[in-house]
């Protein structure tokens, strides 16, 4: 008799201890569920687990970037900066594991291989790695969108004589660079923050960009108990506020006006303001940045004349400036990034026409030059919003393989089920707001639906949920009209797969408004869960 067998059956497994698992482990307690999460580290924080690398810190401020649920939590966590940094979040999410007592349900290295479903019995069978078995009525994933890490496959990998890292994947104990050759590939969220970091420390270092990337200053400053405590004082109604708002973020002002309707010299005013204020709402001061290629010109040549001015070589002022729409991949956030190519230990590498041919024994070949080194980080991002879950041998009804039903681009219905996986719960799965968002605002959000829907299955002797074929039809439509009417598919952005060889270009996440979304979700509840198979 194998494990399973043995036990009886949980109410639920969760897959992943990041922050979406956390908090559903906890309403699932509240619940009085018996549930059980599976985590592939050997502690709780997910992407913040493991993206360790220098200078990571997260692009949402941290009054707004942190759970909402616990009024006693949000008053008494003490943030130190206004962006956090990773170690920050790390000690935040587990205080919230420690002060939830929600270890104990956690098990940890146990990276989930398989989960199949059992339509005879109604039940979940999930098999880790380890060759552990774990049966449960539902299975939640709480996988993340940005936890598969996207290593190319340049030919000669595993020759490097050097040590190689990816930023997603960053050693426990650190790096130290000093004295060393480093070269950095990929210019994207993660080198634009880790580039700074290790020009200081490096000999040398040689940053091989494909895409020049957009990025504004953070202006990150440690946060004055003054305004933390005003903050505080007013926290439901913030909240509120960023569940309500487009991004999940009450922080950002609405914008009203079009860029197109104001002067020359008022737009520069105001995107000059964006520039100082710093963050990521720069593509939200006026209505249409994201909307109409006109007026987000007029956003882009500001930022390409701040990069002008910053870098003092015009040669590499050149090629650090973008060629796409500003927004249309995702907006980076920074301190001293283009500052960093005044440095004189530092030289920029366009691959854009020399492209990266190997890794050799000694460093990186592209197609004009070989260039010696002793390290190498990779900073090429994630095989996004899928990639962790198609990682998993998902097998719904009828053995269906999620990976295979997902082949030409992934289809949920509002992004919280798949027609054919019944009792099968995403979060942040693809077709909601999640990485348009502040990811814990939308967390937060399907977490409640799903243990609200999980509550009223119970309450009405409900067994079986699946999402209707074509409910889930419908919402892909709607999500591509969201997408479609904005500029964002128009980005060679991992939001539509882009950045992964062979990955279908279909735009994931909905752009229609964190706001909107709640909207849809909650009526679809009133209406007795619309587009839903209960039996
Ligand atoms: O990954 P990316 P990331 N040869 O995909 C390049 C979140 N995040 O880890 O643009 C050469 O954005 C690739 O080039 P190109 C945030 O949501 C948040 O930086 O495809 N280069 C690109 O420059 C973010 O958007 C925070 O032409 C290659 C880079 O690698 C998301 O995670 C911090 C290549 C990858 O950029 C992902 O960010 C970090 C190749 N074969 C991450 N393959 C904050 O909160 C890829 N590249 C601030």
């Amino acid at each position: 008799m194998d494990e399973t067998q043995k036990r009886e059956p949980l109410d639920v497994v969760v897959i992943g201890a990041g922050f979406a698992g956390l908090y559903m482990l906890h309403k699932l307690r509240a619940l009085g569920m018996k549930a059980v999460v599976l985590e592939a580290a050997e502690n709780v924080g997910g992407t913040w687990y493991w993206n360790r690398y220098p200078g990571a810190r997260c692009d949402v401020e941290s009054l707004e970037y942190s759970y909402s649920f616990d009024d006693a939590l949000q008053q008494e966590w003490h943030w130190s900066e206004r962006y956090a940094t990773q170690p920050e979040l790390l000690r935040y999410i587990n205080h919230v594991a420690d002060r939830f007592d929600l270890r104990r349900d956690i098990r940890f290295n146990t990276r989930v291989a398989s989960a199949a479903r059992d339509e005879q019995n109604n039940l979940w069978t999930l098999s880790s790695e380890g060759g552990e078995t774990f049966t449960a009525r539902y299975c939640i994933s709480a996988v993340g969108c940005l936890s598969l890490p996207s290593l190319p496959a340049f030919k000669g990998r595993d020759s490097f004589a050097g040590r190689l890292y990816h930023t997603g994947l960053w050693p426990r104990e650190g790096v130290d660079f000093t004295g060393l050759r480093v070269g950095v590939i990929g210019t994207g969220s993660s080198g634009v923050q880790v580039i700074p970091h290790i020009a200081q420390q490096a000999k040398h270092l040689h940053v091989f960009q494909r895409t020049p990337h957009y990025s504004v200053p953070a202006k990150n400053r440690p946060l004055d108990p003054g305004e933390t405590a005003r903050y505080k004082a007013r926290y439901p109604e913030h909240r509120e506020a960023a569940r309500q708002s487009a991004i999940g973020i009450a922080g950002f002002p609405v914008p009203t006006q079009s860029a197109l309707e104001v002067s020359a010299e008022e737009r520069t005013e105001a995107y000059g303001m964006g520039w100082e204020r710093g963050s990521t709402g720069y593509t939200r001061i006026y209505t249409d940045i994201l909307k109409n290629e006109v007026a987000n010109a007029t956003a882009s040549d500001f930022v390409k004349m701040r990069i002008q001015q910053v870098v003092r070589d015009p040669a590499v002022a050149t090629r650090l400036t973008p060629r796409y729409m500003i927004g249309t991949k995702r907006l980076c956030l920074d301190t001293q990034y283009f500052e960093t190519y005044n440095r004189e230990n530092v030289v920029l590498v366009d691959v854009s026409e020399a492209p990266i041919d190997q890794i050799t024994e000694h460093g990186i070949r592209t197609t004009a030059r070989e260039y010696e080194l002793d390290a190498i980080v990779m900073a090429t991002g994630f095989d996004a919003i899928t990639g962790a879950l198609k990682g998993i041998d998902i097998r719904g009804s009828g053995g269906q393989s999620l990976a295979q039903k997902w082949e030409a681009g992934p289809r949920a219905y509002l992004g919280l089920m798949t027609s054919g996986f019944p009792n099968l719960f995403l979060i942040t799965g693809p077709g909601s707001p999640s990485v348009l968002s502040n990811v814990v605002t939308s967390i937060e959000q399907h977490v409640e639906w799903i243990a609200d829907c999980l509550a009223h299955l119970r309450q009405h002797g409900i067994a079986r949920m699946d999402a209707d074929l074509a409910a889930e039809d419908r919402w892909v439509q709607t999500v591509n009209e969201a997408a479609n009417a904005t500029l964002l598919p128009k980005g060679n952005s991992w939001y539509l797969g882009a950045n992964v060889e062979g990955k279908p270009r279909v735009f994931m996440p909905y752009a229609g408004g964190v706001g909107n979304y709640r909207v849809v979700c909650d009526q679809v509840v009133i209406d007795g869960y619309r587009g839903f198979l209960l039996s």
